[in-house]
């Protein structure tokens, strides 16, 4: 897969990139990430990249210029080696609070596509003719408002590659994990089996390993219904 970034805080990926499972994940060409720089893309002595808004009203706007620029760019260095087809199956993602909310099944669907572009708004948002033109999907990652859709980005990138054949180790821990058959994980436990006289549970000690799979299948059921009772609807 291959995730091209748009962002005017470029210096921002290096480190979450440079850790774990997407360090990995990049070393093995599992995934291909190219972070670039809005500014790069803006024309004019001061590279200026936002303006006041039309109509009024506090704080300022991303320009459309530098982000046409940039796409256009993008998309023209990718055409030399896909074909139309490929072209056509590249999807441009905008992180915004006005997007669908991410969640694990929207995760599993995008590692289908091959070409993502994501695109990181700052300010006081985006000139909308670059939404209307350039954006195939508003994606949030929660309902709260940042300082840009840098952050989201890393959220989405990490939450997407570690689904990618090959990128966590062990295949079996993927599975496993919270919100993968919509419910949340079993609890945990390692060494030492007696900490401060709490104990770790007695079937988990047992060499069972049908007597362990459904103890977990069941605490993952009712912490479900405990703790996130939304997710059993549906
Ligand atoms: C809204 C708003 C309302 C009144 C005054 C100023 C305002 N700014 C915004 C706003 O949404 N700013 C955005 C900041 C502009 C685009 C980038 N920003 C952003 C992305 N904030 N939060 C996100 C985001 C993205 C994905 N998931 C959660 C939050």
């Amino acid at each position: 897969m291959d995730i091209h970034v748009l962002s005017l805080f470029p210096d921002m990926f290096s480190s979450p990139f440079d850790e774990s499972i997407i360090k990995r994940a990049i070393d093995s060409n599992i995934v291909n990430i190219e972070i670039h720089n809005i500014r790069d893309y803006a024309k004019g002595r001061h590279r200026e990249v936002d303006d006041y808004p039309f109509g009024g009203g506090g704080g300022m706007v991303m320009k459309p210029e530098p982000l046409f620029g940039a796409l256009e760019a993008i998309k023209n260095e990718m055409s030399k080696s896909r074909t139309k087809d490929e072209m056509d199956r590249i999807r441009t993602i905008l992180l915004s609070p006005q997007g669908i909310v991410l969640n694990q099944s929207i995760c599993k669907n995008l590692i289908t596509i091959e070409d993502l572009i994501l695109v990181c708004g700052r300010y006081e948002g985006i000139d909308e003719r670059v939404i209307e033109q350039l954006i195939d999907m508003e994606l949030s990652i929660g309902d709260y408002v940042l300082s840009g859709g840098e952050l989201p980005a890393m959220v989405l990138i990490d939450s997407i590659i570690r689904l990618l054949p090959g990128a966590v180790g062990h295949q079996d821990s993927i599975g496993d994990d919270s919100h993968v058959n919509g419910l949340l994980q079993f609890p945990q436990y390692t060494r030492p089996q007696i900490f401060r006289e709490l104990e770790v549970p007695e079937v988990l000690l047992s060499g069972n390993h049908k007597a362990i799979e459904e103890w977990r299948y069941q605490q993952s059921i009712d912490r479900t219904k405990l703790k996130r009772p939304d997710l059993m609807k549906g």
